[in-house]
């Protein structure tokens, strides 16, 4: 007893110090660990809660443009496919002006500030016209500056969305604590929850949930990593299939193999004709998107595609190998070591089929 009073009295022993020092620094990194998962979870949750909206906001655009009255040249005495390839490839066109996903979708690349070259269309349409207006009045602190080419595909969204909810466009507004100019440009985007920009993509034919796979040589085979059909890979949304999901745009189901009114060269591609579903996606925690959209510093031009202008379907190198890729294909960012950083993007095409 008598010890046990002299070593109150003395206070704390070092051991006994030591295991306080530790007790506490346990308890507080388990405290420091549960905010930062709760601080994920929220950003995940404000991520998934701005691209709904924006889903929401844009599908209901994307939906008119199948009954859409198209300035095109008038046809008479064709073949009866004639007319609805030159519908199919107007649409198309009408698509890639109306919902920009890259400067050279409005503006000429050769010649930023210019009209972009139409190619089927006869008129261009004034949404068009005034996006070029708006990317040639851009100013940042009351100086023009020319809108740089980082973050496009999300300033085009921005814009799609912010210059378009008069008329086509419904659903509930963004919160503006959700929009930022991340770059410094002059063009806002929309942000999510790690105030990065939400990325965008009208045409993904290449995008897949889950680990990539090489499509072009094979396109019919199963990515590693996954059970099921090849097809099983896709979302619900986008299942890469041209006969049991054909691209509702093309009732006739003229883009597809075997077509006679398609240049040669594609009707011979088995890979293309099915539904496409516009790409909305956060690059998540790790803010690397893993998504191919071309080869960086390279500008891509849908004006350009051949042999046929305005193809969704048509390949890029992409930004790690030579090989060419579909837009939206998934692919290893960084490292080269077989950790794809698209497996914790948020994207639209998730929401949906959730
Ligand atoms: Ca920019
Ligand atoms: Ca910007
Ligand atoms: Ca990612
Ligand atoms: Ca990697």
């Amino acid at each position: 007893m008598h010890g046990n009073e002299r070593q109150t009295r003395r206070g704390f022993t070092l051991v006994e110090l030591l295991v306080t020092v530790t007790v506490i620094g346990i308890i507080v990194a388990m405290a420091m660990g549960a905010l930062m998962t709760a601080q994920e979870t929220a950003r995940e949750q404000r991520t998934r809660a701005v691209i709904s909206k924006l889903h929401t906001q844009l599908m209901s655009r994307w939906e008119t443009y199948q009954t859409r009255r198209l300035p095109m040249p008038q046809f008479s005495g064709q073949a009866p496919g004639q007319y609805a390839i030159e519908r199919l490839k107007a649409q198309r066109e009408l698509m890639r002006l109306e919902l920009p996903e890259r400067w050279s979708d409005v503006t000429d690349p050769n010649n930023p500030g210019d009209p972009v070259i139409i190619s089927t269309l006869t008129e261009m349409p004034a949404l068009s016209e005034a996006y070029l207006r708006r990317y040639n009045s851009n100013t940042l602190n009351g100086q023009p500056i020319q809108p740089s080419v980082e973050f496009e595909d999300a300033e085009c969204l921005y814009m799609i969305v912010s210059m378009g909810s008069d008329d086509s466009m419904s659903g509930p507004r963004i919160n503006p604590s959700d929009i930022a100019d991340t770059d410094q440009d002059g063009m806002p985007e929309f942000v999510d929850g790690w105030r990065r920009p939400i990325r965008f993509l009208r045409w993904a034919p290449g995008f897949l949930p889950g680990p990539p796979y090489n499509w072009q040589s094979s396109p019919q085979g199963l990515p590693p990593g996954m059970t099921g059909t090849g097809d099983a890979a896709l979302t619900d949304l986008q299942t890469g299939n041209w006969v049991d999901d054909h691209d509702p745009f093309d009732p006739m189901r003229l883009d597809s193999p075997g077509s006679t009114v398609l240049p040669a060269v594609l009707a011979n591609d088995p890979w293309r004709g099915y539904r496409l579903m516009p790409l909305i996606f956060s690059a998540g925690s790790d803010g690397i998107q893993g998504i191919a959209r071309a080869v960086q510093n390279v500008t891509f031009d849908y004006s350009a595609t051949t042999p046929l202008a305005n193809d969704p379907y048509s390949k890029s190198a992409d930004n790690s190998t030579a090989l060419t890729r579909m837009m939206g294909s998934p692919y290893d960012e960084e490292g080269n070591d077989g950790n794809y950083e698209h497996l914790d993007n948020i994207t639209n095409h998730a929401l949906e089929v959730r």
